[in-house]
């Protein structure tokens, strides 16, 4: 049997790396899309580049998705790329709209386009409840997105549907919480609590600063999500799914815990917190009900949230160790 084939926008992100190794896994030929840059950054996918194609391409250029789809010639397709950090999404609104909103237009049109018996994956998001009107958020709570960001994936969430309901695509979207790593950006809380609670340890900083310590999200481990991603594109129907870990809690309790990792009960006395962070708008509480997919896909998350915090700052310490030998 022939192999499957993969194409992947945003395999230098975190999700996209996971993505890709659990494919390889699989066995499928995997294409990545990267994007042009003045030095590589393939941190996350150095172990494994030699394994995957990767495809020069933009999400504001439609001709280079059209291109990169006729190269790959995916039966499947997970549109990954974005510009996915919420506070930049307010300094750059258009760029914003630009890759999250439109640019997942310009992926479905390639695919349109070149190769519309592919199925689809769209990676929408949690943000989308924003000012959540029930609780725990389903695939049916209505959205109110917070920021650009989240108004920009509303867009990416409904074209996906409306490229299935007009042209009978195979288009799916995952409404996915957050969901973190040792591979997460530093610009990110989790990652950025973990790797100052790493460098307090190593004596190579003295505290860290925050914004809003009461915001409380449903926090899982990247790993497990990228299952539930390709599990939906394995189903016999198209359908949107929430992928959550149905706990949440809130900054506060990630900084407890990360510090606890390092054997420090008195977390307070080495954070600060700085007007910097705080967000025009926030999104204060988001916990997610995964019982769809956990009963049509057989998904669940595996991964408890002290074990991804406890993952994570051992991650780090080792990071910091490696990188000052
Ligand atoms: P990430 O680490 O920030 O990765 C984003 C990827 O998009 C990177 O590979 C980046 O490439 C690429 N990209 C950005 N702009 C691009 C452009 N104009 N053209 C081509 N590629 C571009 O994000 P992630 O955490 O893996 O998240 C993956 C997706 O899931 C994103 O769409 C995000 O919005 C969404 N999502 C994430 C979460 C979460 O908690 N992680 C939750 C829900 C939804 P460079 O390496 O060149 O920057
Ligand atoms: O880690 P965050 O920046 O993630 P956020 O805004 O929840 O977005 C992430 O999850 C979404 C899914 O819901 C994704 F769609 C999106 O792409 C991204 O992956 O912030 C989490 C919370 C916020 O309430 C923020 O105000 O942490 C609060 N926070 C407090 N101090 C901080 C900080 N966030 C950051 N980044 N930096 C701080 O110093």
């Amino acid at each position: 049997m022939l192999n499957k084939r993969a194409l992947i926008t945003g395999i230098t992100g975190q999700d996209g790396s996971y993505l890709a190794e659990f494919l390889l896994a699989k066995s499928y030929k995997v294409f990545g899309i990267t994007r042009r840059t003045s030095t590589p950054n393939y941190e996350r996918i150095r172990h494994f580049q030699d394994k995957v194609e990767l495809i020069p391409g933009d999400l504001l250029d439609q001709q280079s998705l059209t291109s990169a789809v006729k190269i790959a010639d995916p039966d499947e397709i997970y549109n990954l790329a974005a510009q996915s950090f919420v506070a930049t999404s307010w300094s750059q609104p258009v760029l914003t709209g630009e890759f999250t909103a439109l640019g997942t237009t310009r992926v479905l049109e390639a695919m349109r386009q070149v190769k519309p018996e592919a199925k689809f994956y769209q990676a929408s998001s949690s943000e989308m409840f924003g000012m959540v009107k029930e609780t725990p958020q389903n695939e049916k709570t209505s959205f109110h997105p917070r920021s650009p960001y989240g108004v920009a994936k509303t867009y990416g969430h409904w074209i996906t549907i409306n490229y299935r309901e007009s042209y009978d695509l195979f288009a799916v979207s995952g409404i996915l919480f957050n969901h973190e790593s040792p591979r997460r950006g530093l610009e990110f809380v989790t990652r950025k609590v973990t790797n100052g609670v790493a460098k307090i340890k190593l004596g190579q900083a003295k505290s860290i600063t925050l914004g809003n310590l009461d915001a409380k999200r449903d926090w899982g481990f990247a790993g497990d999500y990228v299952e539930a991603m390709w599990l939906m594109l394995q189903q016999p129907k198209a359908d949107d799914y929430v992928i959550a870990t149905g706990e949440n809690h809130s900054v506060a309790d990630f900084v407890k815990e990360a510090f606890l990792v390092i054997g420090e009960k008195n977390w307070r006395k080495y954070v600060k917190t700085s007007k910097e962070f705080i967000r025009p708008a926030e999104v204060d509480f988001l916990i997610g009900d995964y019982s769809k997919a956990k009963r049509v896909l057989k998904w669940a998350p595996k991964t408890s949230f002290k074990s991804l915090v406890k993952m994570m700052v051992e991650a780090d310490i080792e990071l910091l160790k490696k990188n000052s030998r």
